[in-house]
């Protein structure tokens, strides 16, 4: 991709401070988009623990029909909460607020964001946001207990924290729009000379389409709910039947975001299944231009498909076939890149590294996930699996199968180039597989159990269910203890780990031309680009060690 080598300067960025301070403040107040990454890292990793930690709890109630360990209240409260840290603070920022700050400068040949310091402050607008989440917790009142989708009239009656929370969500928004801005800005603005359109990586393409995404979809949730907090604030009647509001208007704004939200969570997982398969077949991508394309296809149809979510809420019939019909066009993009990525393997010489099986991990899972979304966009099986455990299975199997797997994907990617540590192989290796066994057994006896009438939300269920939850249980017990281990031996390596090389997989990108882990600001001199994204022809003349 660069001409030749690339000269860089010596020291890292950990060593370097872009301000005074040193040891803690020199993080604090960095405008290093690197740091920022690993500071985003180290929160969102935190919170996806604590999120587990509840989903595990959850599994626990459920191990037996009626009470296990606690009342119908605190499922509720815990069920809310899981969901609330799992997608606004885990799942939505995970990828771009850390892979994209650390890597998509790098890969375009970029000395840092267009506008650093509005980066940390996006960070710490985050960080306030968290915080109020965990608040509301605490405060007199109670924890929230109306699901994470806060719909009315509930949420405008229940007295628990609603309207703090509902503000920490607001919040949260606010960091995601900031962050989409300053992506769109660097790539407009900062590509190296050389680095034309096409010649992006497909990572950078992906956090491209995302940023838009978060910048035009955004402001309608923070819109909504502003408003239902001033409708309990104040008693105004937007959406309570009861003040002459309209309850189904709720859910429309509410889903205008929160469907193209599932790209936002979805696209950069997918840029990523790029990189690493192009890496790990030694060879381009099999179609560049569809798959770059599919993703602003994907973020722009992404938009039309909103009220799949409301076929039973009460629409016109016709309304109903059409929003069932853009369902389907959805999911062709996404078979683009499916096909793709298939044929990119066919006749690559894959090196199925750990990286590459946790991408074998996605493909297998989000296809499950994928294609029971075809049966929910269906209108006659949705109206039978609407609210129930039918759809738990279908968005775990998406947003974990498919960018939670990813998460760990790049995280076993970058790992060495982040950090400058090689992880123990062999665990990882066998993380990929207990992940796949505790994810199939804790999520596949939801999608029988929905389709058997088992609804979503409840602490208690018949006898009938009682082997099914059992098994989905201990699912649980594999799959959280799985990611514990992964925690364990990923902090045991950036201690103890053997150095890791430059290029410790054989990439092509920018990102492998430069040491590990990479200088104060990248690079000492701009590369200028001449080779294709994926030319690893290059990799002749790069460092490589096997
Ligand atoms: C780590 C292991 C996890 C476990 C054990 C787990 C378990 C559960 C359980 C038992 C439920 C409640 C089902 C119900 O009663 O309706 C649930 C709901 C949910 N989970 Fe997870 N989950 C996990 C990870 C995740 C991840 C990674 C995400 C997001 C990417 C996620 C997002 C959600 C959402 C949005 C809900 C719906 C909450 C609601 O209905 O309001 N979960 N999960
Ligand atoms: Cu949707």
């Amino acid at each position: 991709m660069a001409n030749g080598t690339i000269a860089i300067a010596e020291k890292s960025f950990y060593e370097v401070s872009t301000n005074e301070h040193s040891g803690i403040l020199s993080w604090l107040l960095t405008t290093d988009h690197k740091r920022i990454g690993i500071m985003y890292l180290v929160t969102i990793a935190f919170f996806f623990l604590v999120g587990a930690t509840i989903g595990l709890l959850m599994r626990l109630e459920l191990l037996t029909p009626g009470r296990t360990i606690m009342g119908a209240q605190t499922y509720n409260t815990l069920f809310t909460l899981h969901g609330v840290i799992m997608i606004f603070l885990f799942i939505i920022p995970g990828l771009p607020a850390i892979f994209g700050n650390f890597f998509l400068p790098i890969q375009i040949g970029a000395r840092d964001v267009a506008f650093p310091r509005l980066n940390l402050l996006s960070y710490y607008i985050y960080v306030t946001g968290a915080i109020l989440v965990l608040v509301s917790l605490f405060l007199p009142g109670g924890p929230i207990d109306t699901g994470w989708t806060f719909y009315i009239p509930y949420s405008v009656r229940t007295g628990t924290n609603v309207s703090l929370a509902l503000f920490a969500a607001f919040i949260l928004g606010l960091s995601s729009i900031l962050t989409g801005i300053n992506f769109v800005t660097t790539v407009h603005r900062l590509r190296a000379p050389g680095m034309s359109w096409f010649k992006m990586p497909l990572f950078v393409w992906a956090t491209y389409a995302t940023a838009w995404i978060q910048i035009i979809a955004t402001p309608v949730v923070g819109i909504t709910i502003l408003l239902v907090v001033i409708e309990r604030t104040f008693g105004v009647g937007i959406f309570d039947p009861a003040l002459g509001g309209d309850p189904i208007l709720y859910q429309h704004m509410f889903w205008i975001y929160s469907h193209p939200a599932v790209y936002i969570m979805i696209l950069p997982a997918m840029g990523v299944v790029s990189e690493i398969i192009t890496t790990f077949c030694r060879r381009t991508i099999f179609g560049y231009v569809p798959i770059a394309m599919s993703s602003l296809a994907i973020a722009f149809v992404g938009y039309l498909v909103w009220a799949h979510h409301m076929f039973v809420s009460g629409m016109s019939d016709t309304a109903a076939w059409i929003f069932s019909l853009l369902t389907f066009i959805v999911a062709l993009p996404s078979g683009v890149k499916i096909f793709n990525w298939v044929a990119t393997m066919y006749k690559g010489s894959i090196d199925p590294q750990v990286p590459f099986l946790w991408v074998m991990n996605f493909i297998f899972l989000f296809s499950i996930g994928g294609l029971s979304g075809l049966v929910l966009g269906s209108l006659a099986t949705d109206v039978h699996l609407t609210d129930t455990y039918f759809v738990v299975a279908h968005f775990h199997y998406v947003m974990f199968g498919g960018t939670g797997t990813i998460f760990f994907g790049a995280m076993h990617y970058w790992f060495p180039k982040m950090f400058g540590k090689m992880y123990n192989k062999k665990f990882a290796t066998i993380s990929v597989i207990t992940f796949f066994i505790g994810f199939n057994m804790l999520y596949f006896p939801k999608f029988i159990m929905g389709y058997m009438g088992m609804p979503r939300r409840y602490y208690d269920y018949l006898p009938k269910f009682a082997h099914l939850q059992e098994i989905s249980t201990i699912g649980s017990w594999i799959l959280v203890g799985t990611i514990f281990f992964i925690t364990g031996y990923l902090l045991y390596a950036l201690k103890k780990g053997p150095k890791a090389s430059s290029n410790p997989w054989g990439g092509v990108t920018l990102e492998w031309h430069i040491p590990s882990p990479p200088p104060m600001e990248n690079f000492k001199e701009i590369p200028t680009i001449t080779h294709e994204p994926y030319d690893f022809s290059q990799l002749k003349e790069m460092e490589y060690d096997k």
